[in-house]
């Protein structure tokens, strides 16, 4: 069945609503950005750029690398942004927008993003980076796919477990990186972890300012987690929803944050532009040498 009008819609012409993108504009590896400024603090190391286009919070440029053709795409804040940029992008790759049906051969996307976070760990500071093996969804949104095939239970029932999760919030999924981006781009200038992605920056992730929140001592909890030796690293709003459409769509996925806050111990980087600076140039890097 042809994917609706209503429901795959293309702007007059023939781009993809949110993202304002033809097929022909996006290349399959993707680096994804929250901040829309943030896109030009990477393709200023290209060589050349081939294309920019912005609607709302959604900029990419397209442009070339050392040779290497790479698009990158501002996400905007949290999940719900996510759910439009995953399944946009995976449409300009796997539907043919003309019949609108998905295409037979699929075409599997490299998405790596470049975020920033808080760490919630002492022993990892801030202007360090963590790369997230896995993203911890605490935030709903992939609730509404069938997601069975993408959790790991036994470590999402020690978590509900060790924070007493209330049965209000959205039941917590756990999901893997993809495999081969998580080897490509280990190395002992990150930290490998769990990173817990928020529906919100405020309440959500444990912040009070005039309003009293549901688990006060939510934070804390997830510091003290442990499922053999995994401890959750950090704390942001876009991984675990990267994590978990990627793996349901067929891409492979790896998120790297730039830790700017320690929420463990109050602290906020002196210069953030600094380590985003250096994960960008981690980033490129990594590309160039370990992704065809
Ligand atoms: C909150 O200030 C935003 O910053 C972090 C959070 O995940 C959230 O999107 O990431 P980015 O700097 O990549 O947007």
């Amino acid at each position: 069945m042809p994917c609706k009008e209503s429901e795959l819609i293309l702007n007059p012409d023939g781009s993809v609503y949110h993202l304002n993108l033809k097929p022909e504009q996006v290349s399959r590896t993707i680096i994804f950005v929250g901040d829309q400024d943030r896109v030009e603090k990477v393709t200023k190391y290209f060589d050349s750029i081939e294309f920019t286009i912005q609607k709302r919070e959604f900029k990419t440029q397209t442009g070339f690398y050392k040779g290497k053709r790479i698009s990158v795409i501002s996400t905007g804040i949290g999940p719900d942004n996510i759910d439009i940029v995953l399944n946009e992008l995976d449409a300009l790759f796997n539907i043919d927008l003309k019949t609108r049906l998905p295409k037979k051969n699929q075409t599997s996307l490299d998405i790596i993003r470049v975020g920033t976070s808080g760490s919630l760990q002492k022993d990892i500071p801030v202007d360090s980076i963590v790369m997230s093996e896995y993203g911890l969804d605490i935030n709903g949104m992939l609730h509404s796919y069938i997601t069975d095939i993408i959790s790991n239970p036994e470590i999402e029932n020690a978590f509900i477990s060790q924070t007493n999760w209330h049965q209000n919030k959205a039941k917590p999924i756990i999901i893997k990186a993809g495999e081969k981006l998580l080897e490509a781009f280990e190395s002992n200038e990150t930290h490998k972890g769990l990173t817990a992605t928020a529906g919100g920056f405020y309440g959500p992730q444990g912040r009070v300012l005039r309003l009293p929140i549901q688990d006060p001592g939510l934070n804390s909890k997830m510091d003290a987690f442990n499922f053999k030796g995994m401890r959750i690293t950090n704390l942001e709003m876009e991984t675990s929803a990267i994590y978990g459409l990627s793996k349901l769509l067929g891409h492979q996925a790896l998120s790297l944050n730039a830790i700017i806050a320690n929420r463990a111990l109050g602290t906020f980087s002196k210069n953030p532009s600094k380590v985003i600076e250096r994960l960008i140039g981690y980033t490129l890097n990594k590309i160039i040498e370990q992704i065809d």
